[in-house]
């Protein structure tokens, strides 16, 4: 914007220009005075120029020509003095000029200069406000096209910046996620590393143990080896033992039977030979012992003041059975008298008689079973049984008494069963008139005579029918036939 100043000298020089063609009109006018009026807004200027003289007639002009040039175009031979003229016209003219100039500057300074400076003073405002509002057009124009452009600047740099937040964002995101990534990838290359190790130490610990498990199987295969060579040992001295072994078991039968007969030499032994070793009572004590072996042993009957060698029989119907009475082959004679068949007789690897008082010792002792084994000449064996046997003393004339018969010498037994007295040929005990004991041969439990008499005479084969005094067992073969072979034999019930 111009300076205040300068404004003023411009609106100055403005006026004047006005002024002086105000002057031109008023002289045309013929007006001595020249009267100008300004108007501005609500105020009005009169301005009052002086009377200026009018001015000099123009020089002859040549006919025809309207063109000054023409006019002032002088002759040829007096031109440099036309010239000098004309410069003195102009200068003088020029001078006036100034002159005037300064006269209607000094008028102009004299007498309106209080007008002057107010109007100035107006224009100057005016002017001022019209730049003002000129310049503050210009400003808001420029400020809202700046604001517009600051504005897109703005919304481009905000825009650029949200990209670049964004971007940035993104790049962290992106920078995170790679951090990660590393991370996660220094974790499984170390993961990985530590693998790689321990599978490092798994290698070498499974090679070192493979190298022991080989040092291992070599030594068991070098036990084995010796292992096998002793069992081959074992086999060769296992072959020997068996072989030893059947040795062994031939031995331990020697030994058996040699027991056997050293219990045999026992119960035959002399009496300090007993009283050191064992004393049996019955042919089940010697049994029980151990003795499996028939043949001829001694017992010590309690009560009985001498040992008795009787038959045991190791083998029938479990063993241990005392033989008390015995026929064969009729090489012993069984007719004897009261005593005799008392205190026993015969042999007791043959026949014989156990005796009565023995008899009576050991039934009174214990509860004896009665077993009566029978054979005929037609080699029948049968049997009889008796659950319970017992014999009286020879004060009870040595009585039978016996229970539950049992056996197939018959449906019924042939001895009578209680209460039947012992008969010799000197003692004559039997219920009948007669002496059943000369009758029938023998010492037996007579009672009417009755159906059986083990005792009775031995005949031979062919002469043994039709024998009322022979070995008679009535319910196995009829009243008159003279068997073969007879035991009588007693053991302990429950042995
Ligand atoms: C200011 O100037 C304008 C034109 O530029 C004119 O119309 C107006 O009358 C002037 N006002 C005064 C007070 O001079
Ligand atoms: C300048 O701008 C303001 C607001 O932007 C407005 O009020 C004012 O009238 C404007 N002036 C001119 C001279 O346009
Ligand atoms: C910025 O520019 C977008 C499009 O370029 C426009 O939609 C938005 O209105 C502008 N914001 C401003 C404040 O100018
Ligand atoms: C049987 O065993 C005895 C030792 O108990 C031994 O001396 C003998 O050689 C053996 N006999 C055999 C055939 O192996
Ligand atoms: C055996 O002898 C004793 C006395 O020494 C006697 O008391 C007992 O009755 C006798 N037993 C038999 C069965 O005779
Ligand atoms: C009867 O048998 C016994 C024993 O076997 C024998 O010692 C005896 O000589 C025999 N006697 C007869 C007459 O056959
Ligand atoms: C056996 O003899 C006794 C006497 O000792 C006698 O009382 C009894 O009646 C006799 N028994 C029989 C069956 O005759
Ligand atoms: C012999 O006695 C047994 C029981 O001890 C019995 O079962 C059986 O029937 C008897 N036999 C005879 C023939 O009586
Ligand atoms: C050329 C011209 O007009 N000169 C005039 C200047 O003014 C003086 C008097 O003031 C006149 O004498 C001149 O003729």
């Amino acid at each position: 914007m111009p300076s205040r100043p300068a404004m003023l000298l411009r609106s100055l020089l403005l006026l004047a220009a006005t002024a002086t063609a105000a002057q031109k009109r008023g002289l045309e006018a013929g007006g001595p005075r020249q009267v100008q009026l300004i108007q501005h807004g609500q105020c009005s200027y009169t301005f009052v120029l002086p009377e200026s003289r009018p001015c000099p007639p123009a020089p002859p002009e040549a006919p025809g020509s309207s063109n000054s040039l023409q006019r002032d175009l002088p002759p040829t031979e007096n031109l440099g003095a036309w010239r000098a003229q004309r410069v003195r016209q102009l200068e003088k003219a020029l001078e006036n000029n100034t002159l005037r100039l300064q006269r209607l500057e000094r008028y102009i300074q004299m007498n309106l200069r209080a007008r002057l400076a107010r109007a100035q003073q107006h224009v100057v405002q005016n002017q001022t406000a019209t730049m003002l509002e000129l310049g503050s057009n210009l400003l808001n124009q420029t400020t809202a096209q700046t604001y517009n452009v600051e504005a897109k600047v703005l919304n481009q740099t905000s825009r650029m910046e949200i990209q670049m937040l964004e971007t940035s964002l993104s790049t962290n995101k992106l920078e995170k996620q790679l951090l990660l990534q590393s991370d996660e990838l220094h974790r499984l290359q170390g993961r990985s590393s530590a693998l790689e190790t321990r599978l490092q130490a798994l290698e070498t610990q499974q090679q070192e143990d493979l190298a022991s498990l080989r040092e291992e199987k070599e030594q068991l295969q070098r036990l084995l080896g010796s292992h096998s060579g002793a069992l081959a040992g074992l086999e060769r001295s296992l072959r020997i033992a068996s072989s030893n072994s059947s040795l062994l078991q031939h031995q331990q039968r020697q030994l058996l039977e040699s027991m056997q007969r050293l219990v045999h030499v026992m119960a035959q032994g002399p009496a300090p030979m007993r009283a050191a070793g064992q004393v049996f009572q019955d042919c089940a004590e010697i049994h029980r012992f151990g003795a499996t072996v028939s043949g001829v042993y001694t017992i010590h009957v309690a009560n009985m003041s001498e040992p008795k060698k009787v038959f045991c029989d190791m083998e029938t119907n479990g063993g241990g059975w005392t033989i008390i009475q015995r026929r064969m082959n009729g090489s012993e004679n069984f007719q004897r008298g009261w005593k005799e068949y008392k205190e026993g007789f015969g042999d007791p690897a043959g026949e014989y008689w156990l005796g009565n008082e023995a008899i009576h010792q050991l039934t009174s002792r214990g509860t004896y079973s009665l077993r009566v084994e029978l054979e005929d000449w037609e080699d029948h064996e049968t049997y009889a049984q008796y659950e319970r046997f017992q014999l009286g003393s020879e004060a009870q004339l040595y009585s039978l008494s016996l229970t539950g018969y049992n056996g197939s010498a018959g449906r019924q037994t042939s001895l009578r069963l209680q209460g039947t007295n012992f008969s010799t040929r000197d003692a004559d005990n039997d219920n009948c008139l007669c002496k059943c004991a000369h009758l029938m041969s023998g010492g037996w439990w007579f009672d009417a005579c009755g159906v059986s008499n083990l005792n009775g005479v031995y005949y031979e084969d062919g002469q043994h029918v039709r024998r009322m005094n022979g070995i008679r067992w009535h319910y196995f073969r009829g009243p008159s036939y003279s068997l073969r072979a007879t035991r009588m034999m007693i053991r302990p019930v429950g042995a």
